[in-house]
């Protein structure tokens, strides 16, 4: 294997620190995902590029920078990468899964701020992200209050920040200030990147993220499948790396899996005894490494068949109506795409109640798990009415309140299990 800590420290990494995160990452990986059984063998590729997730990845990106390409991070769906790609830009997000340097964070964020956040912060001040510290450009977006005060605090230690405003409510005013700030989006990125995107090149950005959104709906749909030809685990790793990896390789990767799954559904080959609860997981996004709830939902005899969150269904549901040949229609394609994000922070948020159900049916859920990170305040409000509504229809839900630590995992532990055999 390449050592890559010449280019850790070219980036500025603080490597001691770095190491500590590789080795826990490594750790968790091994424990969690390589001892699942029965794996699928396209499962070899997301394993390897998590293997090498600050390694040969961001080799990749320095190398596009040093041929005259631009990388973008972002941490939320709705910073389109149609038009990061148009300008020849990559898009990457930055994960925030897990704690890091939490005492130094709590100088600059109040205690009770939800563990993304900190660990979006915890990255930056510890230097153990190589994905920011090689961002050209990182976008913040004004979703929740916690977010968007944090960006200001990020803005005093990154001269790089973008800040994307986005609109509380679904309105024509609302639709109209999506609109203005992809423009000015689209416009930096340009300035950033200086290329000039054109409708062909909008057409070709929104082309390969349609393939990767198709890509991600068939492996959702292989998991509606009474035969299961997947876990939960290996599915949550798909639509992680979904955010940093090349889109086309990904794409393949993706569809590489799916031709596998199918062959499994047909000869019957199934990751869960008969009978097994199918659980879905509806709230916060998981991101790397986050694979806490995941985990100890199917250590409990349960699986978990679809994921309602931005690291899953809610970000890659709809695609982008490419039919349109000039650039204002094709713009207006997207915003109408992105504008249908159900994300708690916009009010009201109607449509996401009746998602859920979907998803539920579809995917054969016995059962609702919301997932909510402590002290986040859209998803712990909507988690109330939301669980009456799910089991006004029959659906057993339960709700979950955590973080990154381990402190909790008894109770989790318990009340999961007492759940999953309530189904
Ligand atoms: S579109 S879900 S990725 S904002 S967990 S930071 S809401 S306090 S993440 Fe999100 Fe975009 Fe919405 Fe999706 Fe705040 Fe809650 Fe923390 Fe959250």
């Amino acid at each position: 294997t390449t050592n890559h800590t010449p280019m850790w420290k070219d980036l500025g990494l603080d490597i001691e620190a770095h190491d500590a995160l590789l080795s826990v990452l490594g750790q968790a990986y091994g424990d969690i995902y390589l001892a699942q059984e029965n794996r699928p063998e396209g499962m070899g590729y997301f394993d390897f590029v998590m293997s090498e997730v600050h390694g040969q990845r961001i080799q990749e990106l320095v190398d596009a920078q040093a041929a005259g390409r631009k990388v973008i991070g972002c941490y939320c769906v709705f910073v389109p990468e149609e038009i990061s790609l148009a300008a020849e830009a990559i898009q990457v997000g930055l994960c925030s899964g897990a704690d890091f340097a939490m005492d130094e964070v709590e100088k600059y964020l109040p205690r009770n701020t939800c563990a993304l956040i900190k660990s979006s912060l915890g990255f930056k001040l510890a230097k153990v992200c190589p994905y920011l510290e090689c961002s050209d450009m990182v976008v913040g977006e004004n979703t929740c209050d916690g977010k968007k005060k944090a960006y200001e605090t990020l803005g005093t230690m990154a001269d790089n920040l973008y800040v994307m405003d986005l609109p509380q409510v679904k309105s024509g005013e609302g639709r109209a200030l999506l609109k203005a700030e992809f423009l000015r989006y689209k416009e930096a990125v340009e300035a950033l990147t200086g290329n000039t995107i054109d409708a062909a090149a909008l057409k070709k950005g929104i082309a390969i993220v349609n393939n990767k959104r198709k890509a991600m709906a068939r492996l959702a749909a292989l998991r509606h499948n009474p035969v299961l030809p997947i876990s939960g685990l290996d599915a949550l790793i798909a639509n992680q790396v979904f955010f940093y990896d090349n889109p086309v390789r990904f794409t393949d990767a993706v569809n590489a899996l799916c031709d596998e799954l199918e062959t499994r559904i047909a000869e019957k080959t199934s990751v869960i005894a008969d009978g097994t609860p199918r659980i879905l997981v509806s709230g916060c996004p998981m991101a790397v490494p986050n694979w806490k709830l995941p985990a100890v939902i199917e250590a409990s005899g349960a699986v978990i068949v679809a994921e309602e969150s931005c690291v899953g269904e809610r970000g890659c549901r709809n695609l982008t109506d490419d039919s349109a040949d000039d650039m204002d229609g094709l713009m207006d394609a997207l915003v109408d795409r992105y504008l249908a994000i159900d994300c708690a922070i916009f009010t009201p948020n109607t449509e996401r109640a009746g998602h859920i159900k979907e998803l539920a049916e579809k995917s054969k859920a016995d059962g609702v798990i919301q997932y909510t990170l402590n002290f986040c305040q859209p998803y712990a409000m909507e988690a109330i009415p939301l669980e009456k509504e799910l089991e006004e229809t029959g659906l057993p839900t339960l709700r979950i309140e955590t973080d990154y630590s381990q402190e909790d995992m008894g109770q989790l532990k318990t009340r999961v299990e007492a759940f999953v055999e309530l189904l």
